[in-house]
């Protein structure tokens, strides 16, 4: 009698505690199953949504910084006077940034004579005697009209610092 009984409740402890390590235990009583199994599927549950959640606004970022603005550098890495790339496109509507990175003071003035017709320049471009000074100020423009747009650098226009840009 003594020892029916102790091995009784030594089992049933033991199957409980495969249980929680083993989830596919197919021989178990079906009420340990269904007491175990739910609080589980609930903790399961909000976690997935948790989880969906946070890649859901990761994706956002990403969106966010890929697709809505191109950044531009004023003045290359090793001090030379030019825009970085110098030739690129954009989607409508997509922000261009261009950044002061080296060899400033810089700015960005598109040429009248070379922007689709019926764009202001003066709209689009910095003032010529504006000037970028200090390393990561930025202009932010956003160009909605398709087509080929000319600008340059007004105090290095010389020195050749001149870029393309074309909208699609
Ligand atoms: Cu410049």
């Amino acid at each position: 009698m003594a020892t029916v009984t102790s091995s009784t409740a030594v089992s049933i402890p033991s199957f409980t505690g495969l249980k929680s390590t083993v989830p596919k235990k197919p021989t178990t009583a079906k009420v340990t199953t269904t007491i175990s199994a739910a609080p589980r599927m609930s903790i399961k549950a909000s976690m997935k949504n948790v989880g969906a959640a946070v890649i859901a606004t990761a994706a956002a970022g990403i969106l966010v910084g890929n697709a809505m603005a191109a950044e531009i550098l004023l003045g290359s890495d090793d001090g030379g006077l030019a825009f970085v790339p110098n030739d690129f496109t954009v989607a409508s509507g997509e922000e261009i940034v261009f950044k002061n990175n080296a060899g400033f003071p810089h700015n960005v003035v598109f040429d009248e004579d070379e922007i689709p017709s019926g764009v202001d320049a003066a709209g689009i471009s910095m003032n010529e005697e504006d000037l970028l000074n200090a390393a990561g100020e930025t202009y932010k423009v956003t160009l909605t009209e398709k087509g080929t747009y000319s600008f340059y650098c007004a105090p290095h226009q010389g020195a050749g610092m001149v870029g393309k840009v074309t909208v699609n």
